[in-house]
């Protein structure tokens, strides 16, 4: 009976290759254990010592039965057992620092290492080439060399033996590349005939004639290549983890077959310091995404230095992704240690790999091989006999897992077939392998732009590429003939493989449904009823969920506020998405609206992540390429939590090419009463005008909502273009009017004449535009003004962003063509015979009115709400803001006091009759 506490810690973890301690021995046994065997009489450490080797030989007898099932089993019930007995178990979720998979298990490399080894050397050689020479043309231009040459044959084996294209079955894998090795990626496509010579030579020269190619993966700049941007560090694992969810959403409601596919995703390990991007893991797993496979490239390095200097990397890592429930595959040895780990009876050298920080191995990795014996080796004399029969310099070229083809086609091929969770490759790289003197395995690396004459003879003769000396300073690309062995073996792989990756292309035919019957109730007004543009949006949706020929294709998202906007009746009208449907009685089960989860849901349900929500969308609304299905995103949010909190994955979407519609929800800095500072969005509209591809609408009303939906839908669904839109919806309800004639154009173009003044022959006069829930306050200045003899129209201002970028394509077209008849913006055609003063009111920042200024035929005065909102109600936040109908009223009569159409004391006695505090705060800075 083994005393309580003396428990190896071999019986904690899972079972992985030759022990469990994250320090890899087990003889010798923790510090504790030796203190406590230490101080047991003498007697007791030898039963102690027999013991162990009974129950380590039995152990070894059940492994040699070749089932490591029953191995797993086996400790699993002693592991039970213990626990019931009360033995407590430290936990530990790493195992040692070993790879994963014993050499035993290995399978070797299908088809020829060595003809594999001279493409991926031409790949190094022509991706450090575009990267130098375009340097040397442009100094400053940038390019990364170290990242691909670290990860190099992390892509070959894939590209070789796993990344599937869309040619066969026009289902092919996705892969999301690691953003700075993208020379490497080019240099590959370069040996299959797709890309030219120059265009290599123009590798960030995107604009010279012949095209370039752009630094990073970027869909919008070369849409038929590349897929996914991924070069803003954190989002393309969160996106990853969303798009393996997304595929099997695809299937599970039947809008896609099923499919063996995988979404790959390489990142750097200095990446997974991004929240986004280790946030998100636990989904995976929850979900079971066997279709998902992250590798990560250890190279232990980041931009500044190394990434846990005084820790590891891969442990860290390890224990993360264990803890969250992924197969994590550690990669670390290249198969020249297999046999010295072979050799490892005691676990001394195992334990020595686990002893050793990060910035240590580093600094391994650029010395010498004495260095490596006396510093890593010459710490136990048993180390040291082991590596007797080495030269230095074969210590110095003991190969890395990350850059053993055969370890990483091993790693590839347990990932492929694993089933029922996610798994992550941990590949231990060198960052900059092969640069030598130019940057490997040093600090500066990262920024390693040029490599000099001897730097490039080095390059070219350690990887033996067929460079003359004569040619070496060009650093000229290399493409063997055709019909070489090398471009022939790459090209049968490739076809074997079903085509190239990656390959963007969009096979979705176009949508033609006639929607109008959708649409033409909100066309129509709501009489007497009240209705908030939220609630229109709502009722909009369940009736496009209902219809025959595009229901399907909708996808509702919400990230836990579907309450909020009143869409719980969806929950039972369409079900939320779940992949294994619902395993329980929902509480709410007896009632109308119950929260009902089933296979086939159509909401994705997110739960509180706006940056998971919006993975969503970008796979929802990426599917007409990535899938050929033109599925149609709705995705609706608190506004504040959208452009502010997740605007770089929502650049990531327009990038990405995405279609689809943001719902802005519950915004208005004013119009969201009661909640205060963090929720009251005055700012999402203007962020939306810096995304060029994203038009973005202010609507008051159903029928403006009603017209910008159906023409979204007609323009990115029917005519296909890469637009998204992002729509204002309110809580505030008021009466919905009906669509006065004449106004779809001016909706979709920004701005209409709603309401014309009564007296068009007044001598004062003045135009009031007014957005979203302001409206109606413009609406109501105009009724103040008429007592004080002024006669204004109101404009609805749908979209100031759509206006102002209206107003400079016209100038900018007239600059370029100054013989030709100028073209006249749309606003100024608008208001070219609208006389009187102009004020804008809205519920967003000033800027917006005053981004139209400019094209005006008067300077506007713009009422907005710059500044930090306030726990208040609607008036008095309006108030607050001065965007209520007095300060409209009171604006309006300070810009005709201006034009010297009125005098000061008619003002001053509208701010006294109007109850207007003139020595209020000013709440732009309050
Ligand atoms: C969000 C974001 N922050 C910063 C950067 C700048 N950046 C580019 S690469 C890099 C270091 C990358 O290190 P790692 O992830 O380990 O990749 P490696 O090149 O070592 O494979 C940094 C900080 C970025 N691209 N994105
Ligand atoms: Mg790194």
């Amino acid at each position: 009976m083994l005393p309580r506490g003396l428990v190896s810690s071999v019986f904690v973890c899972g079972l992985q290759w030759k022990d469990c301690s994250p320090s890899g021995f087990l003889e010798d046994g923790s510090p504790e254990e030796k203190t406590m065997r230490n101080a047991a009489p003498k007697d007791n450490a030898e039963l102690e010592a027999l013991e162990q080797r009974e129950w380590r030989e039995s152990l070894d007898y059940v492994i040699q039965q070749g089932d490591r099932g029953r191995v797993q089993r086996l400790l699993a019930t002693l592991r039970h057992h213990a626990r019931m007995s009360g033995v407590a178990l430290p936990f530990s979720a790493v195992t040692a620092y070993v790879n994963s998979i014993h050499p035993d298990e290995e399978t070797p490399l299908p088809g020829s290492q060595e003809i594999e080894r001279r493409i991926k050397s031409l790949c190094r050689w022509n991706a450090m080439a575009m990267v130098v020479r375009a340097n040397r043309v442009s100094d400053g231009i940038g390019g990364h060399i170290s990242t691909y040459a670290s990860a190099a044959t992390l892509y070959e084996v894939g590209f070789n033996h796993f990344f599937r294209g869309k040619g066969r079955d026009g289902d092919g894998d996705i892969v999301y590349f690691q953003g700075h090795a993208s020379p490497g990626i080019y240099a590959r496509a370069f040996l299959e005939g797709r890309l030219s010579a120059e265009r290599l030579e123009n590798f960030r020269h995107e604009l010279r004639s012949g095209g370039g190619l752009s630094s990073y993966p970027h869909p919008w700049l070369m849409p038929d290549f590349w897929e996914f941007p991924t070069v803003s560090m954190g989002l393309a694992p969160i996106m990853s983890i969303y798009q393996a969810r997304f595929n099997r959403y695809l299937e599970d409601r039947n809008l896609k077959k099923p499919s063996s596919s995988k979404v790959w995703a390489f990142l750097g390990d200095g990446e997974t310091d991004e929240p986004e991007a280790l946030g998100a893991i636990s989904l995976a797993a929850r979900e079971k995404l066997d279709n998902l496979i992250w590798v990560i490239n250890c190279n232990l390095q980041r931009l500044d230095g190394p990434v846990r200097g005084n820790g590891q990397i891969i442990q860290d890592l390890e224990a993360v992704f264990r803890g969250a429930g992924w197969n994590v595959i550690k990669v670390i040895w290249g198969s020249d240690w297999d046999p010295l780990l072979a050799k490892d009876h005691d676990g001394v050298l195992a334990k020595r790999m686990g002893e050793i920080v990060d910035g240590q191995y580093q600094k391994y990795a650029v010395e010498s091989g004495a260095y490596l014996r006396e510093h890593f080796f010459g710490s136990d004399p048993r180390l040291l006999e082991m590596v007797k029969h080495f030269s230095d310099d074969q210590l110095k070229r003991l190969r890395l897992g990350g850059h053993d083809p055969v370890k990483v086609f091993n790693a590839y091929k347990r990932a492929t077939e694993t089933k029922g969770l996610p798994t992550v490759v941990l590949a231990r790289t060198i960052k900059g392998y092969g640069m030598g003197e130019a940057g490997e395995g040093k600090n500066v690396t990262h920024q390693q732009k040029k490599m000099n004459e001897s730097d490039l003879r080095s390059f070219r003769t350690r990887f033996g590429i067929p460079i003359s000396d004569a040619q070496i300073a060009e650093a000229p690309f290399y493409r063997p003939a055709d019909d070489s062995p090398e471009l022939q073996y790459v090209r049968e792989r490739r076809k074997a493989l079903g085509g190239s990756v990656p390959a963007r292309s969009v096979r979705v035919e176009p949508l033609k449904v006639p929607l109008d019957s959708v649409f033409e109730e909100f066309y129509k007004g709501t009489g007497d009823r009240k209705a908030s543009t939220t609630m229109v949006f709502v009722r909009m949706l369940s009736k496009l969920l209902r219809e025959k020929e595009i229901g399907d294709l909708i996808v509702p998202i919400v990230p836990d506020e579907a309450r909020t906007f009143g869409m719980e009746a969806l929950f039972r009208a369409v079900g939320i998405y779940s992949h294994v449907g619902q395993r329980y009685e929902p509480v709410d089960m007896d009632t109308l609206l119950y929260y009902k989860e089933a296979t086939d849901g159509q909401i994705l349900e997110e739960g509180i992540t706006e940056a998971g929500s919006m993975s969503s969308f970008i796979a929802a609304g990426t599917a007409y390429a990535t899938h050929g299905v033109n599925t149609i995103p709705f995705f609706i949010y608190y506004s504040m939590f959208g452009f502010q909190r997740v605007g770089d994955l929502i650049w990531a979407a327009a990038d990405s090419r995405v279609r689809g519609f943001l719902l802005g929800g519950t915004s208005g800095r004013t119009t969201l009463a009661g909640e205060g500072l963090q929720h009251q969005d005055g700012n999402s509209l203007v962020y939306s005008l810096c995304y060029p591809n994203c038009l973005s609408y202010d609507a008051a009303y159903a029928y403006e909502l009603a017209v910008i939906i159906q023409d979204g839908i007609r323009r990115m669904y029917q005519e296909q273009e890469s637009v998204f839109y992002y729509l204002t919806v309110m809580n505030e309800q008021y009466m919905m009017p009906p669509m006065p004639p004449d106004s779809r154009d001016g909706i979709l173009k920004g701005m209409y004449r709603l309401k014309a003044a009564s007296n068009q022959q007044a001598p004062l006069r003045a135009q009031l535009f007014g957005s979203g829930a302001i409206l109606n306050e413009v609406l109501a200045a105009q009724g103040i003004l008429e007592t004080y003899g002024v006669a204004a129209d109101v404009w609805s201002v749908t979209s100031y962003t759509q206006l102002y970028r209206d107003g400079h394509a016209c100038e900018r077209w007239n600059m370029l063509h100054p013989a030709e008849t100028p073209r006249v913006p749309y606003v100024t055609q608008c208001l070219r015979d609208a006389p009187g003063v102009y004020v804008a009111a809205s519920d967003y920042c000033k800027v917006l009115p005053d981004s139209i200024d400019r094209w005006m035929p008067r300077k506007i005065r713009s009422l907005g709400t710059d500044g930090f909102g306030r726990s208040e109600d609607r008036a008095a936040l309006r108030e607050f803001f001065e965007v209520d109908a007095r300060f409209v009223a009171i604006a309006t009569l300070a810009e005709l006091l201006e034009e010297r159409q009125i005098g000061a004391d008619v003002v001053s006695r509208a701010i006294k009759d109007l109850g207007v505090n003139a020595d209020k705060p000013n709440p732009a800075v309050s």
